[in-house]
């Protein structure tokens, strides 16, 4: 029997005010989202022009659990999102033109050509980004000895992770939120429910009714939100993340989406079933928040078309600028690879 709270839609103009949510602020949401799922789909393209090498991850389907989630951090706090959280970056300030570096494994990219994808989020210092090792779930032991850290040192700032559905069954994830509740550590879990596994689908994953039941299970807050609704997203988010800030300890968020496409470029995904893919076609995160602007902001169709133009001209150069960086040097090829040797 679940124990957790499942969080009501935002509804009113006035309830996102009260969140400190201004008109440009919910514009802002949408452009991130739109920027997310557009570079996802300039990657999808360059990938099949054979210009990305190795593999290609996208997360149609869940921009709303990485904007809604990045858009209520602070500016020092510090995230670890994963391969599908491409809208963190974003919101995090890193550039289309960083991004495409990377996934070309150009010289420019943040690992200089040593991985090719969203793997490392190692863009540059004051983005507040974890450099990812892996997501099953490797970061979540690290983000949380940050968050210990931050309360040992008396600071002001919260750790917020990221972790799949499969990835949390790990013994990692389980360790790391019983310290996170004994300690009252000031970090939010946040579970990317998006039901698959690559393949393997919640029913074989788990047998309790949300993931969000573990935060009660280690002493802390559970909430399942539904992960399509930015604006609802936003609110859980800013909610655990100034409690956390404020002593009030852990919360675990689990946002429920489907992923929308194959776990990487290789997989058709022929395993979700196509009443599953129709109903969250149906709650498209950026369709229904297109609607939701329209109705409580009048914005019009012609402001969004403008700002999707925008949009796709600053992708654009940002493929362009990527494509102009040279490759790496192979004399340079031990250079970020191991630790310098202090003194
Ligand atoms: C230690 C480790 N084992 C296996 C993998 C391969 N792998 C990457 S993602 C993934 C599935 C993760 O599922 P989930 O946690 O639900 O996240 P999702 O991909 O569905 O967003 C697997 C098996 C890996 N990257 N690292």
């Amino acid at each position: 029997m679940s124990t957790v709270r499942r969080a009501s839609p935002l509804m009113s103009q006035a309830e996102a005010r009260e969140l400190g949510l201004d008109r440009e602020d919910l514009v802002r949401l949408y452009r991130d989202m739109l920027a997310t799922r557009l570079v996802e789909e300039r990657g999808n393209l360059l990938f099949k022009a054979g210009k990305l090498p190795g593999s290609y991850y996208t997360g149609r389907g869940n921009e709303a659990a990485s904007v809604g989630v990045a858009a209520a951090m602070g500016a020092d706090d510090i995230a670890s999102p994963l391969h599908r959280n491409l809208g963190v970056h974003l919101v995090r300030g890193v550039p289309p033109a960083a991004i495409f570096c990377q996934f070309m494994g150009r010289d420019g990219g943040a690992t200089r050509g040593r991985d090719s994808n969203l793997r490392s989020n190692d863009f540059g210092p004051g983005k507040g980004l974890l450099a990812g090792v892996s997501h099953l779930p490797a970061m979540i032991p690290v983000i949380t000895g940050m968050a210990l850290a931050f309360q040992l040192r008396g600071e002001d700032r919260v750790a917020i992770g990221w972790c799949g559905d499969g990835a949390a069954a790990r013994g990692d994830m389980h360790e790391s939120m019983n310290l996170a509740g004994v300690r009252r550590l000031p970090i939010v879990y946040i579970i990317d429910n998006n039901q698959y596994a690559y393949s393997t689908p919640n029913r074989l994953s788990f047998a309790c009714e949300h993931l969000a039941d573990r935060g009660p299970a280690y002493g802390f807050e559970g909430i399942v939100v539904d992960g399509t609704d930015v604006v609802t997203v936003f609110r859980e988010a800013q909610r655990a993340i100034e409690k956390a800030r404020e002593g009030g300890g852990p919360t675990i968020i689990e946002l429920i989406t489907l992923r929308m496409e194959g776990h990487a470029v290789h997989d058709d995904a022929g395993y979700v079933p196509r009443e599953l893919l129709a109903e969250f076609g149906s709650k498209d995160p950026l369709e229904r928040f297109r609607s939701w602007l329209a109705e409580i902001e009048d914005c019009s169709d012609d402001e969004l078309a403008a700002l999707e133009d925008e949009v796709r001209a600053w992708i654009e150069a940002g493929v362009l600028e990527a494509e102009s960086s040279p490759p790496p040097d192979p004399a340079g090829v031990r250079e970020g690879v191991y630790a310098q040797p202090l003194g």
